[in-house]
């Protein structure tokens, strides 16, 4: 079985593993929602930032409070992380559904080349994401394929920078692990 996470070789040669901390997000996403008290807190939507650099998953009930959340615990490892992509559930970058962001660290700037690729990243199913992104933005010169198993194999898109609606390339509700170069 293949590690959930990996750099391309060509990048470095260390290899991390997310899965347990993918799978215990699982129970935090089936958790009741809090009273709606603030307007946040309607959402049941999951949103979750995965850092390289830390090697953690955080999740928060929006996504700028996961972000939050993930700035603030890199600062204190000494770190700054930078979003290098974000899947959103529901099209047009609305972040209501849920969104689940990658990020690595401040120094870090895709490759303008598409190979090699420099993070590959499967089973999207172990996080409650696989055939569920329906549009994806990109940051810091980084582009994504999306593949339609988790594991990194069978059909692939096109390489995109960002796109408010997969379904025009007939990735709606179909990827299931994707890379970043
Ligand atoms: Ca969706």
């Amino acid at each position: 079985m293949s590690e959930p996470l990996h750099h391309a070789p060509a990048t470095s040669g260390r290899t991390r593993s997310l899965t347990a901390i993918a799978l215990s997000l699982l129970t935090a996403v089936g958790l009741p929602a809090l009273a709606p008290t603030a307007a946040q807190a309607a959402t049941t939507a999951d949103h979750c930032v995965v850092n390289l650099t830390r090697d953690e998953v955080t999740c928060a009930a929006t996504q700028s409070a996961a972000l939050a959340l993930d700035e603030a615990a890199s600062a204190e490892a000494g770190v700054q992380s930078v979003t290098l992509i974000t899947l959103y559930d529901r099209t047009n970058y609305d972040p209501a559904g849920g969104t689940r962001s990658f990020v690595g660290d401040g120094s870090h700037t895709c490759s303008a080349a598409y190979s090699p690729v420099e993070f590959s990243v499967d089973r999207l199913d172990a996080a409650g994401w696989n055939n569920r992104a329906s549009s994806v933005r990109t940051y810091r010169s980084c582009d994504i394929r999306l593949w339609d198993s988790v594991s990194l194999s069978g059909a692939s898109s096109t390489w995109i920078d960002a796109l408010a609606n997969l379904g025009t390339i007939g990735w709606n509700n179909r990827a299931g692990s994707y890379q970043i170069s």
